[in-house]
């Protein structure tokens, strides 16, 4: 598959909000598969990691003047916008702040964009959770499917789809907008399930807590990918994808939480007993979230290569390695 994009010479990729799970993943693919020149933005108290060879910089999205400034100085090729409040949970207990972040701050980087005198290609990150609540026969969910959003930070991901697919026809923008589903591996906060449940298997292994695992809805099913497999789609649809287009990112199968726990818990060298918390049970939960993925095989040629099982088995060694060190 060609890259009718490709700008000769190298091309600068600038990545917004790349201090979280995905950006460092996102600078390495970039430069070693894409042979691009990386800038990158963190939050001022914020620490990258991994970023050899990357220009990083500080940008807080609320400040539009800021996006402006940073924007004309750097003159990217190509943006990737993951600054986010990127939690359900944190969203449910701050919704006014997953707002201002998620909606206003990507609304500023639209802005930004606009104002410069060239197009730049820009992938705008949403999320699976905009489709919310699915109904029987829409699995799987196809970019066309309604959106039925089923909790706030799935609420400000779908406002931030619908206004960057109406400035793409608008104002004519390159604007690419991607709704990714689960995706996981190393490093991943342990706010999310599968590294939560990773790092709560080492910390019993290496004796800091009881033999005992805390979980929350264990038969809501979810499509994950390993955050690798995930950024090499976003090289590739910012390269190919159309203007004003939406393209799901994910593995196209859907997992139950039960499989995911039972996975880890395989591989685990203890016996562990297993508990409901209710502080990890949701206000409200969507069952099944399944992507289609034809429109982004089309579009990029893109496959997944990194297993379920050695995804989890990596994100387990790297817990390991962690806890108990800190
Ligand atoms: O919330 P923090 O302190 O972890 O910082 C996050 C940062 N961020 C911001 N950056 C600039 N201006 C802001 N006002 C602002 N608020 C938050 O964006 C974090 O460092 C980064 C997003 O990284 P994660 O939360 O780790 O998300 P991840 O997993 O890298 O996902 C990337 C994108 C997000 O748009 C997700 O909603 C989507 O993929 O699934």
């Amino acid at each position: 598959m060609g890259f009718p994009f490709m700008v000769k010479g190298m091309s600068k990729a600038l990545i917004i909000g790349a201090a979280g799970f995905v950006g460092s993943y996102l600078a390495d693919v970039l430069k070693k598969e894409f042979d691009m020149e990386v800038v990158a933005t963190k939050l001022p108290h914020e620490t990258v990691r991994d970023m050899d060879d990357v220009s990083v910089l500080d940008l807080n999205i609320l400040d539009k003047d800021d996006v402006v400034e940073l924007l004309m100085s750097v003159h990217p090729d190509y943006i990737f916008h993951l600054a986010a409040q990127s939690s359900v949970a944190v969203a449910w207990k701050n919704p006014g702040l997953t707002v201002d972040v998620n909606i206003k701050g990507s609304l500023n980087v639209m802005d930004a964009v606009r104002e410069l005198h060239y197009k730049p290609r820009v992938l705008m990150i949403g999320s699976g959770e905009e489709y919310g609540h699915i109904r029987p026969g829409e699995i799987p969910i196809t970019e066309e499917n309604n959106l039925r959003p089923g909790n706030i930070y799935a609420a400000t991901k779908a406002c931030q789809n619908m206004i960057g697919s109406i400035y793409a026809q608008a104002y004519d923008m390159q604007l690419m907008l991607v709704r990714a589903f689960n995706h996981i591996g190393p490093n991943q906060a342990p706010l999310f399930v599968v590294a939560d449940f990773c790092k709560q298997v080492a910390e019993i292994e290496k004796g800091l807590r009881e033999p005992v695992m805390y979980v929350g809805n264990l038969s809501a099913r979810r499509d994950f990918t390993d955050v690798r497999d995930v950024v090499r789609a976003y090289g590739m649809l910012v390269l190919n994808g159309k203007a004003g287009q939406t393209y799901n990112v994910g593995s196209g199968h859907a997992y139950a939480i039960q499989e995911i726990l039972d996975m880890i818990i395989a591989k685990s060298t203890c016996s562990i007993d297993v508990k409901v918390d209710p502080n990890k049970i949701r206000p409200v939960d969507v069952p099944v979230i399944e992507a289609d993925t034809t429109k982004l095989k089309e579009t990029t040629g893109w496959e997944p290569r990194i297993s379920l099982e050695q995804t989890i088995q990596e994100t387990l060694d790297y817990w390991r390695e962690r806890v108990g060190e800190e």
